[in-house]
């Protein structure tokens, strides 16, 4: 991205959404001589925490709601990935002609190295961590950072000409991005998710394209060939395009052969193995794909085979993905609380054999959840269900298992744990966002350990 930095200096720049990316790329570009504004709906009260330390760096703070006016007497405007892109105030702007761009656009025309990108529906926390891991440990200088909780913006000052910045990315950021332009990109899945948001389920998947269209024949692309969406994507690449599947061999790219994780660089070259299945840490055939994709990526990159298998086998579970919380009486507790989509929670469900309690529900993203009917009939011994979306998860899925209503994640983990049996299994991984009853998913995933933990003496004074 070197070279097609902007000059920010006495630039007049608003900063829409004053979250995590919102505050970085604000500070960011006041660093940077811009004059900066920050538009946020929410209230000066709710804002508090972070208002005087903009003020002090001459940032001008709009609380409470975007104002047309604002919106209009700008050279640029930087939006935050949680902020839909028809907002009517952007829609104003756009028709002013003045440019929109998102965080991680404004980022990676400052990045200095190599970008490293991966997206997906779901395992792209996962992928990044292991992505990052096999990195460091291989000598090569890593920041890591994206969707995965670090504003891309956060990594700029630290970058060189030899940084490799492994990025999570998500259809949000992807949205608004102009030049963007990964040297390696990677996508891992493209199942339905945040249809609220993007309307359709191709508009979602044309904002993950997004990951590879300023790509050049100099870079690369890793696609998962087993996911539908996703091979679709190869024939539209500028970039050349890596492979890797569960189901079997690729021209060039990563796959599994007799138990084992095989690479091949091109379709001439001999497969070089990288590690066998049962070296891989962490549950779920999804994994096996994250491990896959992680190969390729890595490989391309540069690293040795030996040094990838290292990295993978110490490797663990990313919190809040398929995370082992404890076991009691028996019953194993895990909290998945990342699973925020009906893809996700299928992955999560067909990671176990069978004898799942399993805690669905929270705020809908306009899921069908009756695409779980199968899976649930054979694997899951019960549904309990909390949130908003619990009457619409509930009217989906009545007759497939029994379904309990428990409103609150407390009561559902209590009553989960009651039912459980010995050598069964209580899983939240509850298929939607979390913002009717939590901050995120992390709050979720953390109150979910938590209940787990304080309420080891259930079944014992229940039985009592
Ligand atoms: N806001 C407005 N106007 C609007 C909408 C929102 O002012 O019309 C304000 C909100 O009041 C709030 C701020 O915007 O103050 C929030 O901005 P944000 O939602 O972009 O949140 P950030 O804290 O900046 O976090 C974002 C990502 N959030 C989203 O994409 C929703 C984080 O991904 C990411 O970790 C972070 O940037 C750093 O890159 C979270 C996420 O849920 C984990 N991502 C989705 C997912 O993984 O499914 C895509």
């Amino acid at each position: 991205m070197d070279g097609k930095e902007f000059d920010l200096r006495g630039k007049k720049v608003l900063v829409v959404g004053l979250g995590k990316s919102g505050l970085a790329a604000a500070m960011f570009l006041r660093r940077r001589g811009a004059h900066v504004t920050v538009s946020d709906v929410r209230s000066a009260e709710a804002l508090a925490k972070d208002i005087p330390a903009l003020l002090d760096q001459g940032i001008n703070v709009e609380a409470g709601g975007h104002g047309l006016l604002t919106f209009r007497r700008q050279d640029l405007i930087v939006v935050s990935p949680g902020v839909p892109l028809d907002t009517p105030e952007l829609v104003q702007a756009r028709s002013f002609s003045l440019p929109i761009i998102g965080e991680l656009e404004l980022a990676a025309r400052f990045l200095k190295g190599k970008t490293l990108a991966i997206t997906g529906s779901n395992g792209k926390t996962t992928t990044t961590t292991l992505v990052g891991e096999i990195l460091k440990d291989s000598g090569l200088p890593t920041l890591v950072g994206g969707n995965i909780g670090v504003p891309v913006v956060a990594l700029i000052d630290e970058s060189t000409p030899d940084t490799w910045s492994v990025l999570e990315v998500s259809s949000f950021q992807l949205e608004s991005t102009q030049e963007f332009h990964p040297f390696i990109a990677v996508i891992l899945n493209i199942t339905p998710d945040h249809l609220d948001r993007h309307g359709t389920f191709e508009n979602y998947a044309l904002a993950k394209e997004r990951i590879f269209a300023r790509q050049t024949a100099q870079d690369f692309l890793v696609l998962n060939s087993d996911n539908s969406r996703t091979a679709e994507s190869a024939s539209r690449a500028p970039s050349q395009v890596y492979c890797f599947s569960i189901e079997g061999t690729v021209r060039q790219g990563a796959w599994v052969e007799n138990g084992t994780v095989l690479f091949r660089v091109s379709e001439s070259a001999p497969a070089e193995t990288i590690l066998p299945l049962a070296a891989i840490p962490l549950k779920g055939t999804h994994n096996v794909e994250n491990v896959l994709a992680a190969v390729c990526a890595a490989r391309l990159a540069g690293v040795p085979a030996a040094s990838i298998r290292a990295a993978v086998e110490r490797f663990h579970a990313v919190e809040h993905r398929l995370e082992y919380v404890a076991t009691i009486n028996g019953v194993e507790f895990y909290n998945d609380s990342k699973a925020t989509n009906v893809d996700a929670t299928m992955k999560a469900i067909t990671a176990f054999p069978g004898g799942i309690h399993l805690i669905l529900g929270g705020k809908d993203k306009n899921s069908d959840y009756s695409a779980l009917a199968p899976a649930l009939r054979q694997r899951v011994r019960a549904v309990y269900t909390i949130g908003s979306a619990a009457q619409k998860i509930e009217s989906q899925l009545r007759g497939v298992v029994p379904i309990h209503s428990c409103e609150t994640l407390a009561r559902a983990v209590q009553t989960a744990a009651s039912d459980a049996q010995s050598g069964e299994i209580v899983l939240l991984a509850p298929a939607c966002s979390s913002f009717d009853q939590f901050e995120n998913y992390e709050h979720r995933g953390r109150v979910f350990k938590e209940l787990v933990h304080d309420g080891r003496d259930w079944k014992v004074s229940q039985n009592a």
